[in-house]
């Protein structure tokens, strides 16, 4: 089994999206063994983020990510990290396949709705940032 961080972002947060994007995950066989609901300040987002601080779009990206309340997921399964970023669909949801989350809720490359971790280094990274236990 293994476990991976999934958000629910404030553009799919202001739409009341989550319920319909939570029973996604659960039709897909992952367990949602952990959740909470929080509002980051832009410290916490630069720092949740901080892989990117080189990119143009870091900025923006961090004050998207602090400007309302988001939904954070530990996800389980067997091959969860891969899973779900393939149910996620691509970064750019013009670019994602039919039948993704990015596909069906996301508004752009910056508002595309969810975030899931890359890789096991990543995963648990991203898991004790938000769940320190
Ligand atoms: P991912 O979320 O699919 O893993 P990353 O490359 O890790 O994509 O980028 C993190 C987040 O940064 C993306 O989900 C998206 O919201 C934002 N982002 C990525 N590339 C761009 C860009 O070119 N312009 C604006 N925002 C971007
Ligand atoms: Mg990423």
């Amino acid at each position: 089994m293994e476990e991976t961080l999934s958000i629910i972002k404030p553009d799919a947060m202001e739409r009341n999206l989550e319920d319909e994007i939570k029973k996604i995950f659960i039709k897909n066989n992952f367990e949602i063994v952990k959740e909470k609901k929080v509002k980051l300040d832009k410290k916490e987002a630069e720092q949740f983020y901080k892989v990117h601080e080189t990119k143009p779009f870091y900025d923006d990206l961090c004050n998207y990510l602090s400007s309302g309340p988001v939904l954070v997921m530990v996800l389980k399964k067997e091959n969860a990290i891969a899973d779900n970023r393939k149910i996620m669909g691509s970064t750019n949801p013009q670019d994602a396949d039919q039948g993704t989350i990015r596909k069906q809720f996301g508004i752009s490359i910056d508002k595309n709705s969810v975030h899931g971790s890359d890789s096991k280094e990543n995963a648990q990274k991203e898991i004790s940032f938000f769940f320190k236990d």
